[in-house]
């Protein structure tokens, strides 16, 4: 899959591309990547890119003739702009953009882009989040590896199914040796090594840090009885304690 990147800070992208499983993934081909500096197209003896909003307010907005010559330069890819008003981010949307052959991402900055551009070229906006974010640099970066995770041969078969949200769990507890640390022992039940009594205990501890951190997941779940049965007894605990916590 092949990403162009249009941003005023390229540089943003080196490490991202040159290290870890991202770059082990342009190696192989299975990511390819431009990055388009915007500055490129700025106008006057400055280049500058940005200008202050008509009507007024705080900051400076990216012009429409800057991005519209960049997104050009980068050829007709669905174009994806980063902006704290787009769609959050999830792993069906990652899976539907892992299927195309390309995207152009499109990293906003400053306080925003001229609308009538977004209107024209872009067809996707994406957020990362509930909070704000200086530039689109990061989220873009957030959104690659996103993406990359369900390319065929980013990552194992076992290991992308293993993670949370493949599931709609989060991930259960994992440990390593020493077997005791700190006078803590790693779970018995691990270390017996009964694949049965494993598997058990994992999904327990999975559907139980869920059910107490991400309700609004574990309210996703459709869940079988003996998932229920198995985190019952917590849950009747930890309401049972509650009322004393708070006078
Ligand atoms: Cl996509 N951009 C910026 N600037 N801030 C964000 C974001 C994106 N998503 C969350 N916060």
């Amino acid at each position: 899959m092949r990403f162009e990147i249009c941003t005023l800070f390229p540089e943003f992208f080196h490490s991202f591309f040159t290290t870890g499983l991202v770059a082990r993934a342009v190696d192989n081909g299975i990511l390819s990547y431009a990055i388009h500096n915007l500055r490129l197209h700025g106008e006057g003896r400055y280049r500058s890119v940005d200008d202050a909003p008509f009507g007024g307010g705080a900051g400076m907005l990216l012009k429409y003739d800057v991005i519209r010559k960049s997104l050009e330069a980068t050829g007709e890819r669905p174009v994806i702009h980063l902006t704290p008003r787009g769609r959050v981010l999830n792993t069906s949307m990652a899976k539907r953009l892992a299927s195309l052959p390309g995207v152009t991402l499109l990293c906003g900055h400053y306080e925003g882009i001229d609308q009538r551009i977004l209107d024209r070229a872009v067809g996707m906006e994406v957020s990362i989040g509930d909070y704000v974010l200086g530039g689109g640099e990061t989220p873009a970066q957030v959104l690659i590896e996103t993406i990359a995770r369900h390319l065929p041969g980013f990552l194992t078969e076992a290991s992308l199914e293993a993670e949370s949200f493949e599931s709609g769990l989060l991930e259960h507890d994992q440990f390593t040796r020493p077997r005791e640390a700190d006078g803590v022992p790693v779970p018995g039940v691990l270390v017996e090594g009964d694949p049965k009594r494993i598997a058990a205990w994992q999904r327990e501890n999975a559907l139980w840090r869920t059910w107490r951190r991400r309700p609004d997941l574990f309210a996703r779940q459709t869940l079988a009885d003996c998932d229920f049965d198995a985190i019952h007894g917590k849950i009747v605990t930890h309401f049972s304690i509650r009322p004393q916590e708070t006078p």
